[in-house]
């Protein structure tokens, strides 16, 4: 065991248990991952921060897995180089991973590691899902709160909604939380003001324990003010929304992994622009466990809730009980989760037959004199 306190930092307080250190190899040395930039990440080990190139083993094993790269919130294991640098070469069973899919392109104009699902934080025991009150002339956006919260129940972490910037809306807040809630069936949702600091240390005490947080939301939505505030100084820079239209301006361009002086660790990522769903069992049905409550008084258990006679969801929605966008936010998000399925599964197909042309190559070749 390397030493568990050293620099201000102790593994422990870094997120380190004793079931991770049963799956750390014999030798390696544990460390954090803070940050990853192409082929390196920054990394905290119990005597501080240091970059760690990824061996050519876990280059080689990752080529073809995006969500297999090591990943802000990643627990790593490093040999030391003779120099005294460190290489990256596995990381270890992730406990949580929020994975976001969806098609991008990236800079090169290639399909991007989003097509085939890309990894946003591991590790993580909390999910702030940060929507703003007021954004853009508009109240917060009850749609977007619904699509974060499928992607943050399904990584295994526990969402916490939180509506940021309250000051901005007055005497609305109230029924602004109302609706907010009415969308986030058994999670906890707080108001935050981070220019005041109300609320901030109910946010903060879910960090207790040395728990790991990860924040979500679009850009300008108050994230990296919230961190400021959470740390005490500003360790993240921010900008105020565009003039114009008040959208954000994508300040934050890393995802950054950030000890707490106070005791936990928190993930600042950049603003979210459109963010698809990635392979989901549960997500979906967890943001509405209310509608799927209701199904459950439906008379055929294979209801469609369309036109069928003794629906309990389009009572619901008859009677006003259900909100028609509810319903149709969830019709929307399961029909993507069903697209992404089908689509998990014919990737699957491909990889196997590249592999068996693969092979078939390898063996015709064996062949020849
Ligand atoms: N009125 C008010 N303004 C806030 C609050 N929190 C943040 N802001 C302002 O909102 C603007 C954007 O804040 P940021 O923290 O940079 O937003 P962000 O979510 O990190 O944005 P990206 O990094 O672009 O994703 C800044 O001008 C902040 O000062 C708040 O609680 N109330
Ligand atoms: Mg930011
Ligand atoms: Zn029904």
């Amino acid at each position: 065991m390397p030493a568990l306190t050293t620099f201000g930092h102790d593994l422990f307080s870094l997120g380190w248990n004793e079931s991770l250190a049963a799956d750390l190899p014999g030798g390696a040395v544990p460390a954090r991952v803070a940050r990853v930039d192409r082929g390196a990440a920054d990394v905290i080990t119990a005597d501080g921060h240091h970059t760690a190139q990824y061996a050519a083993r876990l280059r080689r094993a990752t080529a073809n897995d995006p969500v297999a790269l090591p990943c802000v919130g990643d627990w790593a294991a490093l040999t030391r180089q003779a120099e005294g640098r460190y290489e990256l070469d596995a990381i270890l069973p992730r406990r949580s991973a929020l994975v976001r899919g969806g098609v991008a392109r990236d800079s090169r104009g290639g399909l991007s590691g989003d097509s085939r699902g890309q990894v946003l934080a591991a590790n993580v025991d909390v999910v702030f899902v940060a929507e703003p009150a007021m954004h853009a002339d508009d109240f917060a956006d009850l749609g977007r709160v619904e699509r974060l919260l499928a992607l943050a129940w399904e990584s295994g972490a526990r969402p916490v909604v939180l509506l940021t910037k309250s000051d901005l809306v007055g005497q609305h807040l109230p029924g602004l939380l109302d609706d907010v809630a009415a969308v986030a069936p058994g999670v906890d949702l707080h108001a935050v003001c981070s220019v005041s600091g109300e609320g901030v240390e109910v946010v903060r005490s879910h960090l207790d324990g040395s728990r790991t947080a990860v924040v979500l939301g679009a850009s300008g939505a108050g994230k990296s003010t919230l961190v400021n505030a959470l740390a005490g100084e500003t360790v993240m820079e921010t900008q105020q929304v565009r003039a114009g239209d008040g959208r954000g301006r994508h300040t934050t361009v890393h995802r950054e992994l950030l000890p707490l002086a106070g005791g936990g660790l928190v993930i600042d990522t950049p603003g979210i622009r459109r963010v698809g769903l990635y392979e989901m069992s549960q997500g979906v049905d967890l943001v509405f466990s209310d509608i799927e409550e209701l199904a459950e008084g439906c008379r055929f258990d294979d209801c469609a809730h369309r036109t069928e006679p003794g629906c309990a969801v389009l009572e619901a929605l008859e009677s006003g009980e259900l909100p028609e966008r509810r319903l149709e936010s969830w019709r929307k998000l399961q029909r993507e989760a069903a697209w992404m399925a089908r689509r998990g599964d014919a990737r699957l197909r491909a990889e196997e037959t590249r592999k068996w042309k693969i092979i078939h190559k390898s063996m015709r070749n064996q062949g020849r004199p």
